[in-house]
């Protein structure tokens, strides 16, 4: 079983052990000690099996089951421990004489005991997350005796002695309440930067404001300026349907303008905001810029407001599919419209050769969209000519790509190429929220038995998204068809047929893809700096307000510490996942080479990318080395995540920001 469905299954198992013991507790509290016999030994055996559950999820990691080995379990089994000697006897006593002895509090409190200490371990789990620290303790405990005393209090003939108790098991709650609110030593409201700044100066070092670490004014040699005007406004825009949404936009279009450029151009980008009220900004997304360029507002500039304009600037350093968002409210933001591609050639090959479409995908209003086509759209392309599909992920959520009519390869990955991509066909490629991948094939060259020589590219198994056809005559065409193209000359549907079923087909795992290579730095190196990032949900402040927040080692933004770097530093961070939902994890200003995935290492291609999927139960190794000084977000790239506290600031010693209130989203 995999660590979520464990995951899933502990906490199945919780519930059911506190409603059995609850039932037990109830059914004797009723004066039926026969049918609390009968509950008994099943609510023995769902505790023994959410012990078993703890114990085999334990051997997944510390991280998956702290609070249930510290708290949950040792709290369970004390209850269970004390129903079993204190109301047991007392059960089959009352059994065989009067049914009213099972009612007296001895018998009925221990049986409720036994299912509010389960009870609690799940209320631990869900609401306080990890990690398991006094406060969260005490909580527990203060959840167990309120929910004891109050039963009491309902089920048995008031006692004495109930109301210090009560007061005792507040004073428990109101310590683990002030423990957990206690400012710690780690909140960081971007004052991080003076304290550096005064190390720095004792050391007799210059501290480097964000603000100066900017992109040049000139291009490198044989490149040339690529100058871009984008104006931020709200619009009414049409999707291909014809249908109008209410959108922000770039230029009055989403996606905004592609910007394109060859290796060693300058890209400039000069951004004005025209009346979108909460401010916007830039961020490159996978793109390497100095910090100063990164469009980070509160961390690396102001937000632009309206009537303001921003310019960017930065040497396109790499090759490949990239893009552009705001990062001012970026959940809002993105979702509105505030983005578009950036794709840049290598020098290499500066032309497009063949058929080179950039296709961002993107959720408006509920339809998914490629590009701004609502609806399946056509493009002629000759048989036997090169096509370079660029996917890009602009959404919260993975999606999920097919390919039909064609073997293909998947060519680069964030950006980066893959070693010696091998072909394949029927499979489905899952794209991580903010990824890229760029899929390379030859437009099959001979029509398939059904008369057909088409290319789709199916959406999330269910959407007609793009489809290549040949051109309807005239067309020049290979006499002698390709290996590829025989191969691909499979049946299907006709344009009005079925779109062919791509559900079943199996996920393409990008770990076990291409072949392996000697990575872009030495991995095994000792690594300088060690992170280990636990994300989780639970109560926390998030931007000074409490919160049902996406956590990172049980924090929200801008409550979690600062990753402190050194300019050079071999970096390692393991990015574990014990909740309940896919993080696309991204760092800003580097690429980071995966080291592995629940503890084993790629066997393809190495893989170097901004943005990874950390799927509930997994545990991903990744390295990257210092090398871009600054101030940077490292974050849920499922906004909506980011916005509910999962994001975190790595700084360089030495780098200052005069900046202040940037926010997790
Ligand atoms: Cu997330």
């Amino acid at each position: 079983m995999t660590v979520s469905g464990l995951l899933a299954l502990d906490l199945l198992a919780s519930a059911l052990t506190a409603l059995a013991w609850l039932g037990t507790g109830a059914a004797a509290a009723t004066r039926r000690p026969k049918a609390a016999l009968a509950v008994l030994p099943v609510a023995v055996l769902l505790t023994l099996a959410r012990m078993a559950c703890v114990i085999v999820l334990a051997r997944a990691g510390w991280w998956f089951v702290q609070e249930k080995v510290i708290i949950a379990v040792p709290l369970l089994g004390l209850a269970v421990l004390v129903a079993a000697v204190l109301a047991g006897p007392r059960l089959v006593e009352a059994a065989r004489g009067r049914g009213v002895a099972a009612a007296r509090p001895i018998v009925v409190m221990p049986l409720f005991g036994a299912g509010f200490a389960a009870a609690a371990g799940l209320v631990h789990t869900l609401l306080l997350g990890y990690p398991a620290t006094w406060s969260t303790g005490l909580l527990t405990v203060a959840f167990f005796g309120v929910a004891l005393l109050v039963s009491w209090r309902i089920a048995c003939p008031p006692v004495r002695g109930l109301r210090p108790g009560m007061s005792a098991i507040l004073a428990v709650g109101l310590l683990g309440t002030g423990l957990a609110l206690a400012p710690g030593e780690a909140s960081d409201l971007g004052g991080v930067s003076d304290k550096q700044h005064a190390r720095h100066e004792r050391r007799g070092e210059q501290a480097v404001p964000v603000t100066s670490l900017r992109g040049p004014t000139t291009p490198a040699e044989g490149g040339r300026v690529r100058r871009y005007m984008l104006t931020a406004r709200t619009s009414t825009i049409a999707l291909s349907s014809g249908q109008q949404v209410t959108a922000w936009t770039f230029n009055g279009q989403v996606p905004g303008p592609p910007i394109v450029a060859v290796e060693g151009d300058l890209i400039e980008v000069r951004l004005r905001n025209a009346d979108i009220e909460s401010g916007v900004t830039l961020h490159w997304h996978g793109y390497d810029v100095p910090s100063g360029e990164d469009g980070v507002p509160g961390l690396t500039q102001n937000a632009i407001m309206p009537g303001e304009e921003f310019v960017y600037r930065f040497l396109a350093t790499q090759a490949g599919t990239y893009w552009y968002h705001t990062h001012e409210e970026s959940d809002l933001g993105v979702r509105m419209g505030l983005y578009g591609t950036l794709v840049v050639r290598p020098r290499t090959a500066p032309r497009t050769e063949g058929v080179d479409l950039t296709l961002p995908v993107h959720t408006f209003s509920g339809m998914t969209v490629l590009g701004n086509h609502d609806q399946p759209f056509e493009q002629r392309v000759a048989p036997g000519m090169p096509v370079r599909l660029r996917l890009v992920n602009t959404d919260n959520t993975p999606h999920r790509f097919a390919l039909t009519g064609t073997p293909y390869r998947l060519a680069a990955i964030d950006g980066n190429d893959v070693t010696e991509p091998g072909e394949v066909s029927e499979v489905g490629l899952r794209l991580p929220a903010g990824s890229r991948y760029d899929l390379v094939f030859t437009m099959p060259l001979e029509l398939d038995p059904a008369g057909n020589g088409e290319v789709r590219l199916i959406v999330d198994d269910r959407i007609e998204g793009l489809r290549l056809t040949p051109p309807v005559s005239g067309a020049p065409r290979a006499r002698t068809p390709s290996k590829a193209a025989k191969k691909a000359a499979t049946p299907s549907p006709g344009p009005s047929g079925p779109v062919t079923s791509t559900a079943s087909w199996p996920e393409l795992d990008p770990l076990a893809y291409g072949r392996p290579a000697t990575p872009p730095f030495d991995p095994s190196a000792p690594a300088d700096r060690r992170f280990t990032l636990v994300l989780d949900q639970g109560l926390a402040m998030v931007n000074g307000r409490p919160a049902y927040a996406q956590t990172v080692n049980g924090q929200a933004f801008p409550s979690i510490p600062t990753q402190k770097v050194t300019e050079g530093d071999l970096v390692r961070i393991k990015v574990v996942n014990r909740g309940r939902e896919t993080h696309p994890w991204h760092l800003h200003g580097h690429r980071v080479l995966v080291l592995s995935r629940d503890g084993r290492p790629p066997t393809g291609s190495p893989l170097y990318v901004d943005t990874f999927d950390v799927r509930p139960g997994e545990v991903w190794e990744v390295a990257f080395l210092a090398n871009n000084p600054g101030m940077w977000m490292n974050h849920c790239h499922n906004l909506a995540h980011a916005d509910m506290g999962m994001a975190l600031h790595l700084a360089y010693e030495g780098v200052t920001t005069p900046f202040r209130g940037a926010h997790g989203g």
